[in-house]
């Protein structure tokens, strides 16, 4: 430390041990630091005036940004509203700067030595405001004024057609938060998701197929799974019947939802939407054993009783949608449900939810529901266990008949029929 540093260190501790005015706060983190920076730096918004040595002490005030390397952000000067009441003409000094975290205090309390009246805005003052072209995903509060479907005076207001398009460019508007969701998981998927799901969500990327500012058209997507693993996707308007469901995905044709979740709530949608298809599903699809892992359990669907179906559908819930697995020593998020929910994906793997090793038997008649987090999840040793685990359920299931796949033709064979 410089001397001019230590002395003024030293003057600020001996005020406070004699319990000068305000002390202020006194660690990183309190009410007045509103920006706290990776770097251990905080930004300061400090007040001051300046009321008996006038420029003398602006200069002074000065000498504590230059001894603490305060790095100046903005400097502002204005008449003192408080001096004006009283009849003068003081100015006030607003200054914003960038300090270490741990001189906060005595930086502050240095001002206050050569200052007068001096003031931390804190952050609540300040409206949030956009610090980059990303947060203008925040900025979506409509204002209701000349809204078509409120005020009455609109021109289009008895125009039911023309208020139906409006909402639905409306809605196109809204829907650009799908960005947040993007970028959100991103975040969470390298330390989260499962080694099969990156590879894929990697080529996808270098494919241009996926990214922050795109939606891909179904066909592309449908494209590229077809090269890698033949599963084809086929839109759907919304929640099939699970019978209906589970039939496709013999044929390696997964249904995909094509509209997108409420904006309100982009971390977590009780429905599929093309964010839960396109993060969650799709990669996951194009690896090879989870693809056949996928279609094994819609040929065990093929005509089975009500209650089996019931079960199958079970285990597609805790396997391709909420399904954990062990990879290199510790668990990672293979379920689509998961990948494609920020909120859930955390907690999933948070330790709080209860765990259970994935056994077909347990597992098709654990009860779920779809509202919220799931309170239990099945952990895999590997796909391919679980591949064999569900094959050999599936001998089980009692049917007077039984089917083979023909790839070439796509559709089944049906053999021994009663
Ligand atoms: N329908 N479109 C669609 N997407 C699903 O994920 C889906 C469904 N219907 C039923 C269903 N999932 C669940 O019952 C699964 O457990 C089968
Ligand atoms: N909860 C998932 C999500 O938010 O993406 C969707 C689950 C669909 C079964
Ligand atoms: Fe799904």
């Amino acid at each position: 430390l410089s001397g001019r540093k230590r002395s003024l260190i030293e003057d600020a501790r001996r005020d406070r041990e004699s319990g000068s005015p305000s002390p202020g706060p006194s660690r990183c983190g309190d009410s007045f630091v509103f920006e706290e920076e990776k770097s251990g730096k905080v930004t300061l918004n400090i007040l001051f005036a300046l009321k008996n040595e006038k420029n003398a002490g602006f200069f002074k005030a000065g000498k504590v940004f230059e001894t603490f390397e305060a790095k100046l952000l903005h400097l502002e000067s204005r008449p003192s509203r408080k001096s004006k009441k009283s009849g003068g003409d003081d100015l006030e000094f607003f200054m914003k700067c960038e300090v270490h975290c741990s001189d906060t205090d005595i930086f502050i309390n240095s001002i206050k030595r050569v200052a007068d009246d001096v003031r931390i805005v804190q952050e609540e003052k300040i409206p949030w405001f956009p610090k980059k072209i990303s947060d203008l995903d925040k900025c979506n509060h409509l204002i209701t004024k000349y809204d078509p479907d409120l005020d009455q005076d609109h021109p289009g207001f008895s125009d039911p057609e023309y208020r139906k398009r409006r909402g639905i460019i409306s809605e196109l508007a809204f829907k650009y938060k799908q960005r947040e969701v993007y970028r959100t998981l991103g975040g969470l998927y390298p330390t989260h998701a499962c080694r099969q799901f990156l590879e894929a969500l990697g080529q996808l990327e270098s494919e241009c197929l996926y990214g922050e500012d795109k939606i891909p058209q179904l066909g592309e997507v449908s494209a590229f799974l077809k090269e890698r693993t033949g599963f084809q996707l086929r839109p759907v308007a919304g929640l099939l019947s699970a019978r209906d469901f589970l039939a496709s995905l013999a044929f390696r044709v997964f249904q995909c939802t094509q509209y997108i979740r409420h904006p309100s709530a982009p971390m977590h949608s009780p429905e599929p939407d093309c964010c839960h298809e396109l993060l969650g599903h799709i990669p996951m699809l194009a690896d090879k054993e989870f693809a056949q892992f996928s279609q094994e359990i819609g040929l065990a669907s093929l005509g089975a009783l009500d209650e089996d179906i019931e079960k199958l559908s079970t285990l597609y819930w805790f396997t391709v949608e909420f399904g954990l697995c062990k990879q290199n020593g510790t668990v990672k998020a293979y379920g689509a449900g998961l990948l494609s929910s920020y909120g859930e994906l955390l907690y999933a793997l948070s330790n709080e939810p209860q765990y259970k090793p994935f056994n077909p038997i347990e597992t098709a008649v654990q009860p779920y529901q779809d509202q919220s987090y799931q309170p239990v999840y099945f952990v895999s040793e590997s796909f391919e266990d679980t591949k064999h685990k569900l094959r050999q359920y599936s001998s089980t299931i009692q049917k007077p008949f039984s089917i083979r796949y023909d790839p070439y033709t796509c559709s089944m064979e049906v053999l021994d029929e009663p």
